[in-house]
């Protein structure tokens, strides 16, 4: 039932930076990416195995991006008004600027990478450095009972398996409590050719339509949906157990959102095949864009090392010919050399930007506050290169 629409060739672990004995020992997998027939999920064909990518060592740092803190700090002020949650629980709590915003007492956080579990535990929170399943959860609810609220952002869509993830959360979930989870949006990721959303740490890429399907047949429905500007269009779905009493009835939102994706596209896989052709006239364009420059004699860096600046550079084999270097404000990134192109990551104070002529945005999620901050960099003629929307130079 599953179709391949999309290869982006082979890529590495797309978090892993670099140090310089790292380098000629890296791992490579073939990231291609499949449509599913009958769930309408999205996902990559062969999975990476979790423990590579979270462990001890990984570098997403989240409370050091304040645009990040911010919201959560919202959602958690949102949440506790609407449901009033008497416990709450984190899948995925990194270094916890979602948590933080509840009580120690009442607050549980579960996070595999030991380096952000260890940071909730210091803060007070019970905090289990695990990857979360089925056996988890049962072991969660003969420790603590049932929680009332249940949240995760940026990482369900990171998890393979999510018959047993939701099977698990449904287990754990007070009979009227709340499920409520952000990632990604597909339909964003399709309307803004955002391909580089798609690497190792996500497996799957939701729609609504996908997780409408795949909660119903684990005991969970969605009650709400709310579009979200963050990571270039994410949805927070709001699940709950049916046939439950509840004063949380079905928003128009669920409907809606189905149907913005019907009208899309999302059901048909020509739709997925369209986008395969749009992903490779971009990688085109942005190879045409960085060696026109190049020729010109101008001089190319790259702000925030993402995620997503692996997929690209991988995908479109660009390396230090094209860019001399990409800054990142994550201390535990600077130094290293990013994933398979090798490009070198310095600290943004390292790095003179009037030394450059045009500046990649890696984190293009992050334009406006990126480009507030660069103000000397644009009154001494710097210019900024995106490939969202499309390539572009500005
Ligand atoms: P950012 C991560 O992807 C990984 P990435 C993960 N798998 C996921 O799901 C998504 O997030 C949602 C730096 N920066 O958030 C900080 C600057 O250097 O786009 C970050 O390293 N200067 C969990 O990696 C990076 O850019 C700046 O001015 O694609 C941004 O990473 C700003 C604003 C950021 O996620």
């Amino acid at each position: 039932m599953k179709k391949e629409f999309l290869d982006l060739g082979r890529q590495p672990i797309a978090n892993k930076f670099l140090k310089e004995d790292e380098i000629n020992d890296e791992f490579f997998f073939d990231l291609k990416v499949v449509f599913d027939e009958e769930t309408k999920l999205v996902s990559m064909k062969d999975f990476v195995k979790p423990d590579m990518m979270f462990n001890d060592d990984y570098k997403y740092n989240t409370s050091l991006s304040t645009p990040m803190v911010n919201h959560f700090k919202k959602t958690a002020e949102l949440l506790k008004m609407k449901f009033g949650p008497e416990s709450v629980l984190e899948i995925g709590s990194n270094d916890g600027p979602f948590i933080s915003n509840f009580p120690i007492e009442s607050s549980i956080c579960v996070e595999p990478c030991g380096n952000f579990s260890s940071k909730t535990a210091n803060m007070g929170y019970t905090s289990y450095t695990e990857f979360w399943n089925t056996e988890l959860a049962d072991k969660l609810k003969s420790d603590h009972g049932n929680v009332d609220l249940i949240y995760s952002a940026n990482c369900i869509c990171h998890i393979h398996d999510l018959d047993d993830t939701f099977k698990a959360v449904a287990n754990l979930l007070s009979d009227d409590g709340v499920f409520v989870f952000e990632d990604p949006s597909l339909l964003s990721i399709l309307q803004r050719g955002s391909y580089d959303q798609i690497y190792d740490e996500h497996p799957h890429i939701f729609s609504v339509t996908a997780l409408d399907n795949i909660l119903k047949r684990n005991g969970l429905i969605i009650f709400d949906v709310d579009n979200l500007s963050v990571h270039g269009g994410s949805n927070r779905i709001y699940a709950k157990k049916p046939n439950i009493p509840s004063a949380n009835t079905i928003s128009d939102s669920v409907i809606q959102n189905l149907r913005k994706e019907d009208d899309f596209g999302i059901n048909n896989f020509e739709t997925y095949e369209a986008f395969a052709k749009k992903v490779q006239f971009s990688k085109e364009e942005l190879l045409r864009c960085l060696t026109n420059l190049r020729h010109n004699g101008k001089k190319i860096m790259c702000i925030g090392a993402t995620a997503k600046s692996t997929t690209v550079f991988n995908y479109c084999g660009i390396g230090t010919d094209l860019i001399d270097v990409i800054t990142d404000t994550t201390i535990d990134k600077q130094n290293t050399f990013a994933p398979g192109s090798h490009i070198p990551v310095a600290s943004p104070e390292d790095i003179d930007m009037l030394d450059y002529d045009y500046a990649y945005l890696g984190a293009w999620n992050f334009k406006e506050v990126i480009m507030k901050n660069q103000k000397k960099f644009i009154a001494n003629g710097g210019k900024f290169i995106s490939h969202i929307p499309k390539v572009d130079t500005f």
